[in-house]
C-alpha cells in the first residue's frame, strides 16, 4: 500500500483493485452493481474506493475518498456459489451488520490472496 510501505509484509494490510458489488445491506437486498474498486485491508476494516484513480489512489489523498468501509469483525467469508454470480473467482463476505458483498478478480492469485488475507483477518479479529 503506498502510504504504508514500512507495513507491506503485515497480512493485515493488503490492497489492490478488486471487482465489488454489494447484494444485500442491512439484510435487505438491493441490485447487484459492479464497480471496479481500489480495496483496502487495514486491520479489521476493508475500504472500498470507487474507480481505480491510478497506482498512488489513497483515501488520505486528495484523489479519492473512502466510498464504503466494511468491518471484518464477526463476519464471514466464503467462495460465492454459481447462482451468486455468473463470474469466476468471487468470494462472498457477510458482515455482522447483515451487509453481503462479493468480491471478483479475473486473476486466481490476486483472489486467492484476498481470500487468505480476508479468512485470516475475520480469525484473528473474531472475539473482539
Ligand atoms: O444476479 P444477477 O441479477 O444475474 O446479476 C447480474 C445483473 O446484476 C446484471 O445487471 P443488470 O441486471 O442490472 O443489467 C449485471 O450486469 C451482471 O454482472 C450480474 O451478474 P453476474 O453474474 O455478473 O454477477
Amino acid at each position: 500500500c503506498p502510504s504504508s510501505p514500512k507495513h507491506t509484509s503485515t497480512p493485515s494490510e493488503k490492497c489492490g483493485v478488486l471487482n465489488v458489488t454489494k447484494i444485500t445491506e442491512n439484510g435487505k437486498k438491493v441490485r447487484k452493481n459492479w464497480t471496479s474498486s481500489w480495496t483496502v485491508l487495514q486491520g479489521s476494516s476493508l475500504l472500498f474506493a470507487k474507480g481505480q484513480g491510478g497506482s498512488t489512489s489513497w483515501f488520505g489523498g486528495n484523489q479519492s475518498k473512502p466510498e464504503f468501509t466494511v468491518d471484518l469483525r464477526g463476519g464471514a467469508v466464503d467462495w460465492a456459489s454459481k447462482d451468486k454470480s455468473s463470474k469466476k473467482h468471487v468470494i462472498e463476505l457477510k458482515t455482522r451488520q447483515g451487509t453481503e458483498l462479493l468480491i471478483q478478480s479475473e486473476i486466481d492469485s490476486v483472489i486467492n490472496d484476498w481470500y487468505r488475507a480476508l479468512t485470516e483477518t475475520i480469525n484473528t479479529h473474531a472475539w473482539e
